[in-house]
């Protein structure tokens, strides 16, 4: 989080994490589509993120202005340095989830890795805030909301619904950790 006082500018990073083929990118193409972002996309192959993807977005609270910076995290294995470098300095994430049935243990393990990933970068994710979005719910292997809150969001997080290729859940899932954001920050500046 970056806070300057004189010009009232607040930035925040949000960080879209999640498996490999979860729809992060997806995520980010929708709402850059929906709010009118520019979305700048660094090296991908095959629809896979090799980099990481970025946008930003502004909005007021009071007079100030919050600007949050969204990038989203390669899923595959192989890219770890990356995604810690990515996640540097997050302060607010959402999980994406792939509902289908077949990725149930594989999204587990990444909630695991996300924990212990923000330790490295000297975090915790108990002190930031983070959304699930439930994606691909259209497919008819996606598991049931109800199963998927049970067996992964362990931690009660806030969670959403979403089928981010036809654009549904999308801008919900961001408003909602947009809210969580704006509201610590409102506490911290009390
Ligand atoms: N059926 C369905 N397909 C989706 C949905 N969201 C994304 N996809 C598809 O899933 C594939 C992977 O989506 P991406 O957004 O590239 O996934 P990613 O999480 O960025 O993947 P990495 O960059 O490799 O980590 C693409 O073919 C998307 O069109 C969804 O809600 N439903
Ligand atoms: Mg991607």
């Amino acid at each position: 989080m970056l806070v300057d006082v004189h010009k009232k500018v607040v930035k925040l990073k949000v960080v879209y994490y999640g498996v490999a083929r979860s729809g992060k990118t997806t995520n980010l193409e929708k709402l850059s589509q929906l709010e009118g972002l520019d979305l700048l996309k660094l090296d991908t192959q095959e629809e896979k993120t090799l980099v990481f993807d970025f946008a930003t977005k502004k909005v007021r609270v009071g007079d100030m202005t919050v600007s949050f910076s969204l990038y989203t995290i390669p899923g595959q294995d192989i890219y770890r340095d990356i995604r810690l470098t990515v996640l540097r300095g997050v302060d607010g994430l959402v999980f994406v989830v792939d509902a289908q049935r077949e990725r149930f243990e594989e999204n587990l393990n990444f909630y695991s890795l996300l924990k212990a990933d923000l330790l490295r970068i000297g975090k915790k994710l108990e002190d930031t805030p983070v959304v699930f979005q439930y994606n691909k719910m259209d497919l008819p292997q996606a598991m049931s909301y109800e199963e998927l809150e049970r067996g992964i969001n362990l931690d009660r997080h806030v969670s959403v619904r979403a089928s981010a290729v036809n654009g549904e859940g999308v801008l919900e899932t961001f408003r909602s950790l947009e809210e969580l954001l704006i509201r610590k920050l409102e506490r911290m500046l009390a």
